[in-house]
């Protein structure tokens, strides 16, 4: 499906880019938001915060957030996957999910909000203007990526939700078809799965500038393996809470139940914040593999993203609201 893009004023973005190009386009941008000081959609690209502070345009980047952040090459990123619904192995994915029906689609809005509405993805789409962010991303099972997306920000469709005072959290379903999904019903562990995938964040998580509706990257539409037509990401929580091909998103008064803390609550837990010095029960998440390479770097508190969403979490007990 193509989306209709909107430019942004500042970062052009989002023609079909080889990958080289796009690396290319990006250090030029990279070079020109150092030179004219970051505004809030040049600071993504650099992975700097748009937090509501630096929108402002008063965070220059720095030329080593640059460097940090080398786009992890286009082939791995479409081609070692989770998404279960098409296959356990990481190389399932890309070989099963051109079954995936991607036009037409439809996201419900509902739960506790003003505005409740169900929206051709068009609708949904359009009224946000689509930026570039380069985010890191560290999968719970401790390999990362770094992932040029195109998408905009999940704040834009609450705010049109309009959730009510009661509502504290936002839940998130993907698309469950058995038909377009053969390969999500697993002989031993479907039934306790009990699709569809599920996922949530607090409200102040997902109105925290970061959080992101993703509609494609590398400049192209969502692969479908990546989640098409429109995935979530959460770049300082592990990549299982950033749920693919999403169909609804309810507003709840209470912490709704998600697919991988209710299949084994004591290694996944809602928040699945990144974080070092918890380590998961069957392995240590102190260090991550780049996909890519083969040497084990550090894994950063929160990936990274500690000086933006820090305080989301302050009084928490971290160790116990993992
Ligand atoms: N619907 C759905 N969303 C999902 C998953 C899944 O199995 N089904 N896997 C999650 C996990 S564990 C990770 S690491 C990321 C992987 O995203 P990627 O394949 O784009 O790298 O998707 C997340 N979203
Ligand atoms: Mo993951």
């Amino acid at each position: 499906m193509i989306i209709k893009i909107k430019k942004s004023s500042d970062v052009p973005s989002s023609e079909v880019t080889s990958e080289s190009e796009y690396l290319n386009r990006r250090s030029f941008l990279a070079a020109s938001a150092t030179a004219i000081g970051a505004t809030a959609g040049a600071a993504a690209l650099l992975g700097r915060a748009a937090s509501p502070l630096s929108a402002a345009g008063s965070t220059p980047a720095s030329a080593s957030a640059v460097q940090e952040l080398e786009p992890t090459a286009e082939k791995l990123i479409t081609s070692y996957n989770n998404f279960y619904e098409f296959g356990l192995a990481k190389e399932d994915p890309a070989k099963h999910a051109h079954a995936l029906v991607t036009e037409p689609w439809s996201v419900v809005v509902d739960g506790l909000c003003n505005n409740p509405a169900e929206y051709q993805l068009e609708e949904f789409v359009s009224p946000s203007t689509i930026e570039d962010r380069v985010y890191r991303f560290r999968c719970v099972e401790a390999w990362s990526m770094v992932v040029p997306w195109q998408g905009f920000p999940l704040a834009d469709v609450i705010k049109r939700a309009d959730p009510t005072g009661d509502a504290e959290y936002v839940a998130f379903e993907t698309l469950w078809d058995p038909d377009q999904m053969p390969q999500g019903r697993w002989r031993n562990w479907e039934p306790r799965i009990g699709w569809p995938y599920r996922e949530g964040l607090r409200l102040d998580e997902a109105m925290h500038p970061l959080a992101f509706l993703a509609t494609g990257l590398y400049g192209k539409d969502m692969p479908n393996q990546n989640g098409a037509p429109l995935r979530l990401v959460v770049p300082w929580k592990y990549g299982f809470k950033s749920i693919k091909s999403i169909v609804r998103m309810t507003f709840t008064a209470e912490e709704p139940p998600t697919t991988w803390a209710t299949q084994a609550s004591n290694e996944y837990g809602f928040y699945s914040n990144v974080n070092p010095d918890v380590s998961h029960p069957r392995w240590s998440q102190a260090r991550e593999r780049p996909l890519g390479s083969f040497r084990r770097v550090p894994t950063r508190f929160l990936n990274g993203y500690a000086d933006e969403v820090a305080h989301l979490y302050e009084g928490m007990d971290l160790k116990k609201h993992y």
